[in-house]
């Protein structure tokens, strides 16, 4: 048997400083105003709670493009809060957002690295000679484009070389394959925190470090396009499992830190077992892509392509499944700060199907085996920004060149602008990044306190529909709202984790295209069976073949009443509905 430490049965909930909590009434979120909620985690079932970057930061990417990793953005607050908060929470561990892969141009270690060829910094990051064409035009050293739209290569005036840099053009990749800039980054990054009593860390774009010895040219498929397979020379780089091995020798083990890698680009399941086999100690879990990238384009992920509910299925099923008979352990998430909301990209947020959607999706998560981890305002069901937001509401560095850079290829058509709007409004990372709604009687969704005339307005537009959707309304609700079904389900899952946190995961109909049926077996013999409606008309499903089932939760309130009728293995899903069955 697989051994169970601590955080296989967390659960974790992802907070964005700036979109959080204000307590000061500037407009942004801070870390006092995590503070003032932590016993509104602690209620909900929360076990982990992981602070997306507060650390000081120019926030050309929303704190992701760090300057001081030893000090804290002024806005959020000050390093004695982060020691508040690790103090305040109130049994619940901490995590913190760990961005090594890239530091801010503004970081004291690129400005020396910039400042000549021969400083004894230059290596800490990528830099390379030009490529001239035959006509003599400078050309950067491969074709790479960013994630963030234009080449992932800066050309510096000043000492006529090209720095790498895989996201912003301010978020210079730092260079891996130098000891001395590992060690910095370890003692930096990582013990600052560690020391002050952290639990460990989301690690950001975790395999792309190791970036591969030859610089390549990626191949263009179609020069229009902006998705290009350059990452096969960046991410899951030769010497990739190598720095994570020292990682945890120097650092991480000796403070028993537990990390969560971000491993996109990676659809192989023997690649990610590569990286969360408990024996050959590199990350504890990651996460793996396949669930958000459902519905990115193919010329970008920004274009929205429909799928198929048996997709969605199978997606789950094959990150359900590629643990077993192995000492790997998995995750279980459909949101975070780079994503839609999952009401609106799985499930439907019309006004009618919205809390029944979260509620459906709360259920099915809470099933899964695997670290459970909730983002911000998910568990009230947020939902995406209104259609008709224009992009002017937007404040996310790559929907905002990616819509500039599509502008301008199309010459301003309006058919192609439509549709980056709808995808946008799918996919957009600002989707997630909407002040949370706390109250709907409270200017701003309560998002800013002192509320009133004095307060600032926030720093990105508040939904529309805070005053339908919000935390007071639904604590005011009760066990009824999509809050109270949330702390219902965590607190189902923690009483039943043997065979919902660890059981075996069997799919059945997994080609049907309306209803998600599946079972779970626990090593004991427990056995979950699980049924899902995925659309908004009644369906039919049949109940796994297990003996003995009988009815556990519902995600309509009155399911247990419905079930005291039911015989046999036959059931009608009411729209969106999602029932649990217990055996054993
Ligand atoms: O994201 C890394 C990543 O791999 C991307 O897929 C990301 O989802 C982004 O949308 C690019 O298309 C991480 C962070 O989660 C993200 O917020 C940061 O912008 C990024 O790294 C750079 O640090």
């Amino acid at each position: 048997t697989t051994e169970r430490p601590w955080w296989k049965d967390a659960v974790c909930y992802q907070i964005y400083p700036a979109s959080f909590k204000d307590s000061n009434g500037d407009g942004l979120g801070d870390i006092p105003g995590i503070l003032s909620k932590i016993d509104y985690l602690k209620d909900l079932g929360i076990d982990v709670i992981w602070v997306s970057p507060m650390f000081d930061s120019p926030q050309v990417d929303m704190g992701y493009d760090i300057s001081d990793y030893e000090k804290v953005y002024p806005p959020y607050g000050s390093v004695e809060d982060m020691e508040d908060l690790i103090d305040a929470s109130r049994g619940m561990k901490l995590i913190l957002d760990l961005v090594i892969n890239h530091t801010s141009d503004q970081h004291a270690w690129f400005k020396e690295s910039r400042s000549s060829k021969d400083n004894p910094k230059r290596d800490w990051y990528i830099w390379k000679p030009p490529r001239y064409a035959k006509d003599g035009t400078r050309l950067p050293p491969t074709n790479w484009r960013s994630y963030f739209s234009g080449p992932t290569w800066e050309y510096d005036e000043h000492t006529g070389e090209y720095y790498l840099h895989l996201f912003a053009k301010e978020q210079p990749d730092l260079n891996w394959e130098n000891e001395e800039t590992r060690k910095a980054i370890y003692d930096s990054a990582m013990r600052f925190w560690l020391d002050k009593g952290v639990d460990g860390f989301r690690v950001d774009t975790v395999n792309m470090y190791s970036k591969g010895v030859e610089f390549k040219d990626a191949p263009v498929v179609d020069p229009r396009f902006y998705e290009q397979p350059a990452w096969l020379y960046y991410a899951n780089g030769p010497r990739m499992h190598e720095f994570l091995r020292e990682m945890n020798e120097q650092v991480l083990n000796h403070y028993d830190a537990v990390t969560v890698g971000e491993l996109p680009h990676t659809p192989d399941p023997e690649k990610v077992l590569q990286y969360v086999g408990a024996s050959d100690k590199q990350l504890s879990m990651v996460f793996q892509f396949d669930i958000v990238d459902l519905g990115q384009g193919k010329e970008h992920k920004y274009h929205f392509e429909e799928w198929k509910l048996s997709q969605f299925k199978g997606i789950v099923a094959k990150w359900q499944q590629f643990i077993e008979g192995t000492d790997g352990w998995t995750t279980v998430f459909c949101e975070n700060h780079d994503q839609g909301r999952s009401v609106s990209r799985y499930c439907s947020d019309a006004p009618d199907a919205r809390a029944p959607s979260a509620k459906l999706l709360a259920l099915m998560l809470c099933a899964l085996t695997g670290t459970l981890f909730i983002y911000q305002g998910q568990e009230i069901g947020m939902i995406n920004v209104p259609p008709d937001w224009p992009i002017s509401s937007y404040r996310d560095i790559e929907s905002v060149n990616f819509y500039r850079a599509m502008a301008a290829q199309s010459h301003d058509d309006p058919a192609e602008l439509a549709y980056v709007m709808r995808s946008l409004q799918v996919l957009g990372r600002d989707n997630a990044r909407l002040p949370m709604q706390w109250d709907g009687a409270a200017p701003h969704a309560g998002f800013t306190d002192p509320a009133g005339a004095a307060a600032a307005e926030p720093w990105m537009r508040v939904h529309d529909l805070y005053g339908e959707i919000n935390v007071a309304r639904q604590v005011a609700e009760g066990e009824g709202s999509v809050l109270g079904f949330w702390k219902r389900m965590i607190a189902f899952r923690k009483a039943h984790r043997d065979v919902l946190v660890h059981g075996a995961f069997e799919g059945f109909g997994m080609g049907e295209e309306t209803t998600f049926v599946f079972g779970k077996r626990g090593e004991g013999g427990e056995r979950a069976a699980v049924v899902l409606n995925f659309t908004g008309e009644e369906q039919e499903v049949e109940l796994p073949p297990y003996e003995g089932l009988v009815f556990g939760v519902g995600s309509y309130e009155d399911a247990a009443e419905v079930e005291k009728g039911a015989a046999g293995r036959t059931r009608r899903l009411r729209p969106w509905e999602g029932r649990l069955y217990l055996a054993g």
